[in-house]
């Protein structure tokens, strides 16, 4: 299904994936959304006994849910809901139909833990081939994964997705930064995929060690993780590639949930297989389109772990305006931050991507993108400190220079965010790099 798209004008646009779902006019999407949701919520409710009792708390029957209108009538899941009836009992289809697990990378509280078909396996990886040929991917191209493989969904997403879409795929996985760059370099990747924080680093490494010019990579598919849009221009800028961001979670697959085109102007949602909505997540009430709020998925075409109505926790707005990319599924704005990952620091709410928003937008390039920020309490006062990597250039500058920019930063987060700060720049690599996602906040106040 390869193929490229043509408008009724005449335009080629990019190759798509699957055009004729990318490109299907809005009216044809939500009449295949409400088709396919009332068929979900018939089987989860006859296989799902957790979310049936959900729903007879309600007093809903399967016959109450016609078509999207429905939609908010249904109750939420949270993670919590997950971690009750972990581990089987979120499930649709029996443990024998199933062929994959992956986990999420949660560190506290247990594990979530999704279970898939081949078919939810099949639809997942369409929706990252749908991302690679949005960044430009082909069969020619050379994907480099640098996601982890394993339980952790970046990997065997991207590369599921690298087959399907035809390219030579290159199952690096984390770790080693010297064998990619040399892999990089040997075999001539020319599409990376890795946390945006990684992919910092690589970009780093490379051009620290001269090797630009031998690397012939184009393009790069960054997510899991929160990043800017001025680490998307630093890491171009490095590389020289064009840098795309792609979102998921491994409750609704994985990554390419949503992904960018060539716009780069946010993330078309795969709304044949997902239902966005936005709510207020103090009262769960259903937000207009472009107002900031909790994004909440109902996944209409899985399987064996069939969430209807599961709220992320991501802030996010989504925009329904027309795209010159040619797709027509909804764009969601890169997210803002997590409803639970929102400090409070002496009463202000702040969210850790304004923060580095100040740091990388105050920066002109006398810091680098590598950031940590550290919040505490004494004296039953909350602290923040920041600690920001020098670039090389400034580390080699007079100590006054060190002093006029930490000043200036301290500057802006008090008139972007309304509350002081005590900004450290310190040495250049001496902020531990992560493989994985990057820790970016340490807050001391809930040891
Ligand atoms: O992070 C899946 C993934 C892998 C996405 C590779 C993209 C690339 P989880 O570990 O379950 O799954 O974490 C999901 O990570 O609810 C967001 O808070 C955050 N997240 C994912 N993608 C982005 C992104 C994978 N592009 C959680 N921007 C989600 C910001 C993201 N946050």
């Amino acid at each position: 299904m390869v193929c490229t798209h043509f408008t009724e004008l005449g335009m080629i646009y990019m190759a798509m994936y699957q055009p004729e779902i990318e490109t299907m006019p809005q009216d044809q999407l939500r009449a295949l959304q409400s088709e396919r949701l009332v068929k979900q919520v018939r089987h989860v409710y006859d296989n799902v006994p957790y979310y049936r009792k959900k729903m007879e708390e309600k007093g809903l029957t399967p016959d109450d849910i016609k078509g999207l209108d429905d939609l908010h009538k249904l109750p939420f899941l949270t993670k919590d809901d997950l971690r009750e009836a972990y581990p089987y009992g979120l499930m649709g289809r029996p443990l024998s139909d199933c062929v994959r697990i992956q986990s999420t990378s949660g560190t506290t509280g247990r594990r979530v833990v999704a279970f898939y078909t081949q078919h939810d396996v099949d639809l997942w990886e369409d929706c990252c081939a749908r991302a690679i040929m949005a960044a430009g991917g082909t069969k020619d191209d050379v994907v480099h994964v640098s996601y982890g493989y394993g339980l952790f969904t970046g990997g065997a997403g991207l590369h599921g997705g690298s087959h399907k879409v035809g390219s030579l795929t290159l199952p690096m996985s984390s770790g080693n930064t010297d064998r990619q760059i040399q892999f990089m370099v040997d075999l001539e990747s020319t599409i990376l995929c890795c946390t945006p924080s990684y992919a910092a680093y690589l970009a780093e490494t490379i051009q620290e060690r001269g090797l630009r010019d031998q690397i012939k990579l184009k393009a790069g598919i960054f997510g899991a993780e929160a990043w800017s849009e001025e680490m998307r221009q630093d890491i171009q800028n490095k590389l020289g590639i064009k840098a795309y961001d792609i979102y998921g979670l491994t409750e609704l697959s994985g990554p390419g949930v949503s992904y960018e085109c060539s716009e780069q102007a946010g993330m078309h949602i795969c709304e044949d297989h997902f239902i966005a909505e936005i709510i207020d997540p103090d009262t769960g009430e259903v937000l207009p389109d472009g107002t900031k709020g909790e994004l909440v998925f109902t996944a209409i075409t899985k399987e064996a772990f069939p969430l209807l109505r599961y709220r992320t926790k991501d802030i996010c707005v989504l925009n329904r305006t027309k795209c010159s990319c040619g797709r027509t599924h909804v764009r969601m704005a890169k997210p803002m931050g997590r409803s639970d990952d929102m400090l409070i620091i002496r009463g202000v709410n702040v969210f850790p991507s304004q923060i580095e928003e100040v740091l990388l937008k105050v920066s002109g390039g006398d810091i680098t993108p590598n950031y940590q920020i550290i919040v505490g309490r004494e004296n039953n006062t909350d602290t923040l400190d920041i600690n920001v990597e020098m670039s090389e250039a400034m580390f080699s500058d007079d100590i006054r220079s060190v002093e006029r920019v930490e000043k200036n930063i301290v500057a802006q987060l008090r008139s972007m965010l309304g509350i002081g700060a005590k900004v450290h720049l310190v040495n250049p690599k001496t902020i531990a790099r992560s493989e994985g996602k990057a820790v970016r906040i340490i807050d001391n106040r809930k040891i």
